[in-house]
């Protein structure tokens, strides 16, 4: 049973900007108050520059790692940033199992030193309605898929982040309602586009713990809450997996999560989206949201002939 049957909060009742405009950056790093400040030290990665960038302007920095979601560290935008010092990510396994002719189990060592990091400015469109632009750097979880050999009968993928109360207050709380770990999927053809990212980085250094740290999925297409973060389990199956917001309140959030400003959330609009870290006179900006967040000319082919307001 679920305690709160919705424990997202209105797009109008999330906390005011303002609240993160006395926080320092820590781009360009390591002041004596950053590395004091940050549960690990960034480090660098070598990355090159990847397609599918255009011409966004990143959100910056300080957004990008004081507005989140990581419920497994509390409910509110600041408490991921606030509340995961205690999170120690390293050392770190990913398998890849399920419906695979070659089980892979990676160290994070060996990915965070790949020739293939990439980076990806994306756009990312939370299904609360706000959104923000992200460089990430991180490796196209299509060539990570093929190095595993999926068997013919896999039909779709499930990821699973960290199960570490110990680590994660929120894994103590009832509150969310969810049920741990928090558990995503795709269809393998999601799966395998080009776009599709595990990422490792932001802005060019280690993913901050808040950020889904040491390794998160990346669908730019989507909504924000299919790019489960802390993943340590990929799975192969021949059967579309359970994931965590669908199983809250399947009315609101489906499976697909395509970001579609046509197709209302129960609740409100997806037409707009608050720009995040931007400015005006009466607060953040908003802008229209764009059928598969802008991404449709390398997605929407995915979705031939199917109902989008159904498949939802
Ligand atoms: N494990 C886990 N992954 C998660 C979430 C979460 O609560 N737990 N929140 C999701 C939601 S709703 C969004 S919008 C994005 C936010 O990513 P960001 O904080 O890096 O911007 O992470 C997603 N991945
Ligand atoms: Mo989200």
């Amino acid at each position: 049973m679920v305690l709160f049957r919705y424990p997202r909060p209105l797009p109008s009742e999330i906390t005011p900007k303002e609240m993160y405009l006395s926080r320092r950056s820590l781009i360009g790093g390591a002041t004596a108050l950053g590395a004091l400040t940050t549960a690990a030290r960034a480090a660098a990665l070598q990355t090159h520059s990847g397609p599918y960038s255009g011409s966004l302007t990143p959100t910056p920095h300080d957004d990008v790692t004081h507005y989140n979601n990581f419920y497994e560290f509390g409910m509110d935008k600041g408490d991921p940033a606030a509340h995961s010092q205690d999170f120690h990510p390293l050392p770190w396994t990913l398998e890849i199992t399920g419906l695979v002719r070659k089980p892979v189990r990676l160290d994070i060592d060996q990915l965070l030193h790949s020739p293939a990091i990439e980076e990806r400015i994306y756009r990312m469109r939370c299904v609360e309605a706000w959104s923000m632009v992200i460089p990430w750097d991180g490796i196209p979880l299509a060539s990570l898929l093929k190095d595993a050999d999926p068997d013919p009968k896999a039909t779709h993928v499930a990821f699973e982040s960290v199960l570490r109360p110990s680590e994660m207050p929120g894994q103590n709380e009832g509150l969310s309602g969810i049920q741990w770990p928090y558990v995503e999927g795709l269809r393998l053809d999601e799966a395998m586009n080009p776009l599709t990212l595990l990422a490792l980085g932001i802005y060019g250094e280690t993913l901050p713990n808040q950020n889904g740290a040491p390794i998160r999925l990346v669908v730019p297409w989507k909504y924000g809450f299919k790019g489960i973060k802390s993943i340590q389990r990929i799975r192969l199956l021949d059967h579309e997996p359970p994931t965590t917001w669908n199983r809250l309140a399947s009315d609101e959030y489906g499976f697909y999560a395509n970001v579609n400003p046509q197709v209302d959330h129960p609740r409100w609009s997806q037409a707009t989206e608050r720009v995040i870290g931007s400015h005006s006179l009466f607060g953040a900006t908003r802008q229209p949201t764009l059928m598969f967040n802008g991404y449709g000319e390398q997605v929407a082919d995915l979705y031939r002939g199917m109902d989008l307001r159904k498949n939802f």
